[in-house]
């Protein structure tokens, strides 16, 4: 409505309407359907980076402040400038900075949020997923998914850092929220480390195994070198105009996203390249693997460098310049956004 056409008398009789109505706790549509049913997504997320240059030091500081055993997390959260206090970085995904000291346990639970990860910094942790153990290396894309026992740990000398991302905000929107603690520190190891990846993520997968299409993969770790290798041999290929090379992480036994709520993706913009404008309705999160990027979101230019993280909110056109090789990883909420026919996308 536009009040500014409207006689005062008239605005006042409203305005006294609308106080008689909300004492039954009710209000009128039609001064909000705009914003109920908008033209196009008007996300009240920002875009931003966090540099981690900047806050590898405060990341560090909450080992000395926090035991991971007493914070069961010690997570500092990224949250959205413009939606501080909603532990969110989009109005549907979290996103976190995790640090485990040396010798450090992070114990066992599970929850039906779930729960990827991307290692940045440091070497010698583990995350166990279900009775098996997996080293944590830089550039690996680990998944935790719902309801699945999980612990982390640090077995080497160094101060270890990963990025958590979480369906922490749809779970709460649903309030479907569960969680329980394991009676024991961590999971006792019920398979070697690398049985998953064998059985189930190596273009085979056992005989009798069939999944429904919602299940996740019971493939947990995405090592970064297999990765690497795959966008290093299809860059001799044309680059797409609007990604460079990018590939989607599948549940290699139905072809579908990892989990069910967040997709995530590997993307190799050759040196120099300048991709093309594009937008789609999942606000995603990037972070720069390898290499460094100018990226301009919606006319704002935003400078990426390894292990920055950046949010690019909902239908906000973006695109990246290259300086040398880079490579993007990125997680958003399309699979959910797809299964409900939502998901939109413009290749400008
Ligand atoms: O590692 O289990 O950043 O439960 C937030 C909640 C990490 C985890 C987070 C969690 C975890």
């Amino acid at each position: 409505m536009n009040a500014r056409n409207l006689d005062l008398e008239s605005q006042l009789s409203r305005k006294a309407y609308y106080d008689r109505i909300g004492v039954d706790s009710m209000t009128p549509l039609w001064e909000v359907l705009g914003a109920l049913v908008p033209h196009k997504p008007k996300s009240p997320a920002i875009s931003h980076v966090w540099k981690y240059a900047d806050v590898r030091d405060r990341v560090m500081e909450a080992g000395t402040l926090i035991s991971a055993a007493e914070a069961e997390r010690r997570v500092l959260i990224l949250e959205n400038p413009a939606l501080r206090g909603q532990s969110c970085i989009t109005q549907s995904l979290y996103a976190g900075l995790q640090l485990i000291m040396p010798g450090e346990v992070a114990p066992a639970h599970r929850h039906t949020q779930s729960a990827l990860r991307l290692v940045l910094d440091g070497e010698g942790a583990y995350t166990a997923v279900d009775g098996e153990r997996t080293t944590m290396r830089r550039g690996d894309f680990i998944i935790t998914p719902a309801w699945t026992w999980h612990d982390h740990g640090n077995l080497g000398d160094r101060p270890v850092v990963w990025l958590d991302g979480l369906d922490i905000p749809i779970v709460r929107f649903l309030d479907a929220g569960f969680a329980e603690k394991s009676d024991s520190e961590y999971q006792a190891v019920a398979r070697p480390e690398g049985d998953a990846l064998a059985r189930y993520g190596s273009n085979m997968v056992p005989v009798d195994f069939h999944q429904q299409p919602a299940e996740p993969t019971k493939v947990f770790v995405y090592p970064w070198d297999r990765t690497l290798a795959s966008l290093k041999a299809i860059a001799n290929s044309a680059p797409d105009p609007h990604f460079g090379h990018k590939q989607r992480y599948i549940n290699p036994a139905t072809g579908r996203s990892p989990m069910p709520t967040m997709a995530a993706f590997s993307q190799l913009i050759p040196a120099g390249f300048e991709t093309r404008p594009y937008r789609c309705t999942d606000g995603t999160v990037y972070v720069c693997l390898s290499g460094g990027a100018e990226a301009t979101v919606e006319g704002k230019t935003l400078r990426l460098d390894e292990n920055d993280v950046m949010v690019v909110p909902s239908w906000h056109s973006h695109q990246f310049r290259a300086g040398p090789e880079t490579v993007l990883f990125s997680y958003s909420d399309r699979p959910v956004q797809q299964a409900l026919g939502l998901w939109r996308e413009h290749r400008i």
